[in-house]
Formats: structure tokens, sequence, C-alpha cells
């Protein structure tokens, strides 16, 4: 059933000089179907719309020489400055790889506050002064080099978007649920049941929910232990903590 909702969209604004990579982007799939529906307004500012020179110059050396150039301070800070003009109540993200890591517990924070204003970098990175007076917090998506924030800023609005309330249709919340649980996901399959010699396994067949419900879980559970250590870690010892509570009674299961 179709259920009406009145909720204010989340609001982004991405400051960068590669707007139409944004909005390339952002026009299709789930998220491009949560703008055509008003639940997510999305605008880009473009910093050498604040230029004053005949070459619209966002860049310069670094002082202190080295290769590769620095955003000015001047063009970004306009623009900035008009991002909080539009959305007073976002904190600024800097996507840069000096910052924190990106996880799905930000994205949650973000929906919730349910505005941001992304600023993407180009080049070397941006002028320090910005970062000590412009930038809330600093993020980064991961210890490997791009060439600038905005495939990253992306990669935040979808991770947020998805979070918010109609974005996703019913398989929506409880998937949201299944990263915060702290296990990978358990293997699928769809028909046939037989291809080139490959079966689908028999429980999945076999209708007895429970033995399936098992399974899932022991494959769940295989594939963090052997792909994700650090969260198998974190999640055996969330375990043993819901087992003192429970007196030692019970499995640490939620139902
Ligand atoms: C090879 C260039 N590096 C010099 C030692 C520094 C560097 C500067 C700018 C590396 C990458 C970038 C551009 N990257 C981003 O803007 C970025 C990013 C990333 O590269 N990796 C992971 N997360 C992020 S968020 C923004």
């Amino acid at each position: 059933m179709e259920v009406a909702t009145a909720e204010t969209p989340f609001h982004a604004v991405i400051v960068t000089i590669f707007p139409e990579l944004i909005e390339a982007v952002a026009s299709v799939g789930v998220f491009g179907r949560a703008v055509e529906r008003g639940l997510v307004r999305l605008e880009t500012i473009n910093p050498r719309a604040y230029t004053e020179d005949r070459h619209q110059t966002v860049d310069g050396k670094a002082y202190g020489g080295g290769p590769g150039m620095v955003m000015k301070v001047g063009p970004l800070r306009a623009a900035l400055e008009e991002a909080r003009r539009r959305c007073p109540e976002a904190k600024v993200i800097y996507l840069s790889p000096q910052g924190a890591p990106f996880a799905q517990q930000k994205a949650e924070a973000c929906a919730v506050q349910g505005q941001v204003i992304l600023l993407a970098g180009r080049y070397e990175g941006i002028d320090q002064r910005l970062i000590d007076r412009d930038v809330d917090e600093q993020w980064s998506l991961g210890d490997y080099v791009l060439s600038g924030g905005e495939m990253p800023a992306l990669v935040v609005l979808d991770a947020v978007a998805r979070l918010r309330p109609g974005v996703l249709g019913d398989e929506g919340s409880a998937e949201a649920e299944s990263f915060s649980a702290g296990l990978l996901d358990f293997p699928h399959y769809t028909r046939p049941e037989e291809i080139d010699g490959q079966r689908v396994p028999e429980v999945l067949l076999s209708g007895d929910h429970g033995a399936i419900a098992a399974w899932r879980q022991a494959q769940a559970e295989a594939v963090t232990r052997r792909q994700r250590p650090d969260l198998w870690a974190r999640w055996q010892e969330q375990q043993q903590r819901a087992e003192k509570r429970n007196g030692g009674s019970g499995d640490g299961s939620h139902e």
C-alpha cells in the first residue's frame, strides 16, 4: 500500500569544478528517482563562477614548492558562503585522503541531520586555511588514490539517500539494518535450479524456513570470517557482550 508522506527532502549542496560529473550520475537509478520524486534536493555550486580573472583561475602553485597545484581560497570560500546561505543547518564536509574513514554510521548521522554541504577538491588539494576556517569534518573513502572528491561525494550521497524515508522500497529498512548488524551478506540464488552443472544449495529448495535461516546465518558468518577478520572480531565481541547481558542464556539473537 502506498503511504502518503510530506517529509522534508534531504538537501545536499556539492561544491565542485565538475558539476556535470555529479549531475550525470545523480540523475540515474535509485538516487535519480529520489530526486525526481522530491525526496532529495541536490544542488551544485561551481567555484569558477566566483572567480574574478579572465581565465577563471581556481588553482595556484604551492608555497614552498613541489609538484601539483593547490585550490585557491577566494573562489572556494565564496562558493561555500553561497552553499551555507542555501543550507544553513548543514555541516561542511571536505572529501579528502586525509579524512576520517567514511562508514555507515556517518551516513546515518547525515541522513538524520537532513542537510549536507560536500566540498570536492581537485589537484593536490585545497589551501589549508579553508580547512581551518570553513570545513567542519574531513572524510576519506579509503586508502587509495583518486583524482578528486567528486566520486567520493557521489558515494556519500548514495549511501545517505538510501537511508531516507521513501527512497527505497520495502527491501530498504531491513537492508539498512543488516550492515549495522555487523555481518556481511549471505549468498543469493535465483532460477534456474541448475546451470552449467552448478546447483542451487538444496536447503534453499527445501521450504524449511528454520533450516534456511540457519544456513544463511552460517554462510554470513563464514564469509565475514574469511573476507573481513576485522568485522568478524567486532561481531564476536558484540555477541559475547549480548550473551553476558542475557545471563548466559539465549544465543544473542534479536528475536
Ligand atoms: C598522488 C597525490 N597525492 C600526493 C602525495 C595526494 C593526493 C591529492 C589529492 C591524492 C589524491 C587526491 C585526490 N583525492 C581526493 O580528492 C579524495 C580521495 C582519495 O583520493 N582517496 C580516498 N578518498 C578520497 S576523498 C577525496
